[in-house]
């Protein structure tokens, strides 16, 4: 009898084992990223998001470690001060950065966080099971100018195009960043990339203005091809126009379904709090019509508050109705710079008390709710 019992015990504890297992496998065996060779690493992000999704929504900020109002990381690099810890008390979830101006060999980005500290704050925000997301405000390649100078060029780092070299070296070291992203086993760091974003507004050198549709989809396609080239396979991709006004204005720029693995648009507050809280809950639900089509998530890439100190309820009142059950997996607020340029909030800032009422709704989930979503 005590023989039946331990073999039964021993039967329940392999099948436990046997079960767990599988059904991890069988998950990311079933997972199709845009990358053919995405690492298993990236195939579980990709997972956990779809996961998040289902819980809530996940608060994002832009360099939201590197610097905030009246602080920078000057002092201390390796500590993980965030303005948003300081109001809720709590971190992001997810973690936004930029990498403008690595394609010139520049030992920081172009709002100066320096790219070493970038790549020790992506780590130790993995280690904690937070996300992190990279934008591009890559320099224009014909001028050498900004993101903002809007001298055609697209046309130019394409195959056969005159800056293409220039366009390889820029995408090399690129990658060679991507790639030292390291986790405590060596892994490269999963990263959910975002470029090329804002396409269909024109104040980009890949923006409407100054490129066509046919040529920006090859942009995708060939950024894509570099990439993995350079075998940087640790890349979930983004495609993230500007504000919708319509679903068809979604799939102008769209590269196609084997170039992405994730949905998102930057909306910001430009006309008004009421026409922000309208385009919100209209674009997003564009999102969820594709998102329903393509079996895709889907987020809101880019926003904020540009009200500057003079809206005490934003939160609770204008951003939150905008995306609550939205399906949203996160919204990331755009970077909190100087007191003329912030998105967020900060300590002493009008709006403080009401993000700690939307920092504690059920539905908006922060570094310590997500850590425990599919990790
Ligand atoms: C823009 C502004 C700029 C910044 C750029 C990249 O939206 O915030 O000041 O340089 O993003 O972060």
């Amino acid at each position: 009898m005590k023989n039946i019992v331990r073999i039964s015990i021993i039967f329940v504890i392999l099948s436990l084992l046997y079960s767990c297992k599988s059904r991890s496998e069988i998950d990311l065996d079933r997972i199709e990223l845009a990358d053919q060779l995405a690492s298993r690493e990236t195939k579980m992000l990709y997972h956990r998001i779809q996961e998040i999704a289902k819980s809530g929504i996940a608060f994002g900020h832009q360099d939201a470690t590197a610097y905030g109002i009246g602080w920078e990381h000057a002092d201390d690099p390796s500590r993980l001060r965030s303005d948003i810890q300081e109001v809720a008390g709590k971190l992001p979830a997810v973690h936004g950065y930029d990498v403008g101006h690595i394609e010139i060999g520049s030992p920081h980005n172009l709002d100066t966080v320096s790219f070493a500290l970038m790549k020790d704050h992506i780590q130790q925000i993995h280690k904690l099971g937070g996300i992190g997301t990279i934008s591009w405000h890559i320099n224009n390649p014909v001028t050498n100018g900004g993101s903002w100078d809007t001298t055609p060029a697209v046309s130019e780092v394409l195959k056969g195009g005159a800056e293409r070299e220039k366009f390889e070296l820029w995408i090399k070291r690129l990658s060679d960043f991507l790639k030292s992203l390291k986790d405590v086993d060596n892994n490269a760091i999963p990263i959910a990339f975002r470029p090329w974003h804002e396409m269909n507004g024109g104040w980009f050198w890949w923006g409407s203005g100054s490129t066509t549709p046919e040529e920006y989809k090859q942009l995708w396609r060939e950024t894509k091809e570099l990439l993995e080239r350079n075998n940087v396979h640790n890349l979930l991709y983004v495609y993230s126009p500007n504000t919708l006004n319509s679903p068809d204005e979604f799939d102008t720029y769209y590269p196609g379904d084997e170039f992405v693995d994730i949905l998102g648009v930057d909306i910001y507050n430009h006309s008004g709090n009421e026409a922000f809280t309208k385009s919100l809950k209209g674009n997003l639900a564009i999102l969820k019509e594709k998102s329903a089509i393509k079996g895709k998530p889907y987020v809101l890439s880019e926003t904020g508050n540009n009200n500057f100190g003079e809206d005490e309820f934003w939160w609770t009142e204008t951003f939150y109705p905008g995306i609550k059950n939205s399906g949203i997996g996160w919204a990331l607020l755009w970077r909190n710079d100087r007191p003329s340029h912030y998105f967020s909030t900060y300590k002493g800032e009008i709006s403080e008390e009401d993000f700690r009422e939307f920092a504690a709704f059920d539905e908006i989930l922060f570094l310590d709710e997500v850590q425990q979503i599919a990790n």
